[in-house]
């Protein structure tokens, strides 16, 4: 049978946290469908059509993987409609998996949804959307992209930029 598995996330901005899962999940699963969903818990920042479009140029060159939003309901209603089997969740420590384990055990009590955990790149594992906008209001960023080649005067050690 075609697995169908769904990347969802508030993707404000896409990092290359996220790209790392997003990759491995298309290496894995038939199709991959990454979609912005809102998070009751954070204040919006980036408008969902800027979300959409660093996600699609961050998914350019992945064959199986769609990019969609779903931003006015659950994610088991987007589950059903989209025949999604699986849902991809990224983990970067023990705080992730506490805010993770209820959202998975509902959502597969609501639709019999599965969620499928990736432990974060260690590499990786410190990046965050948050982190990244702080570095992006302070002139460290890197511009919008995460999928930008690298200025290798900005690379080594010190000046590093994490996405
Ligand atoms: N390395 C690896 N993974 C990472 C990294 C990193 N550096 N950074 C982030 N991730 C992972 C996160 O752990 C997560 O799995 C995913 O990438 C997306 O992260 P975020 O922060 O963009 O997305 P979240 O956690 O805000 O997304 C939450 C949802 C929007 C999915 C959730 O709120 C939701 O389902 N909303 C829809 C409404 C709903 O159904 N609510 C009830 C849920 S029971």
């Amino acid at each position: 049978a075609v697995m169908r598995a769904l990347f969802p996330g508030s993707f404000d901005p896409v990092t290359r946290g996220h790209q790392d899962v997003l990759r491995r999940a298309a290496g894995l699963f038939d199709e991959v469908v990454v979609c912005v969903m809102f998070n009751a818990h954070k204040t919006g920042r980036l408008p969902v059509p800027e979300r959409l479009e660093r996600l699609r140029a961050t998914a350019d060159g992945l064959g199986n993987v769609t990019v969609d939003s779903h931003t006015g309901g659950l994610l088991v209603d987007y589950c059903r409609k989209a025949g999604i089997d699986v849902v991809v969740r990224g983990v970067r420590g023990t705080a992730d998996l506490d805010y993770e384990l209820p959202m998975a055990r509902m959502n597969h009590e609501l639709a019999g949804v599965e969620t499928f955990f990736l432990a974060a790149d260690p590499a990786l594992a410190h990046v965050s959307s948050t982190l990244v906008t702080a570095m992006d209001q302070h002139g460290r960023g890197r511009g919008p992209s995460p999928v930008r080649v690298p200025d290798p005067a900005r690379s080594g050690p010190v000046g590093q930029d994490p996405r």
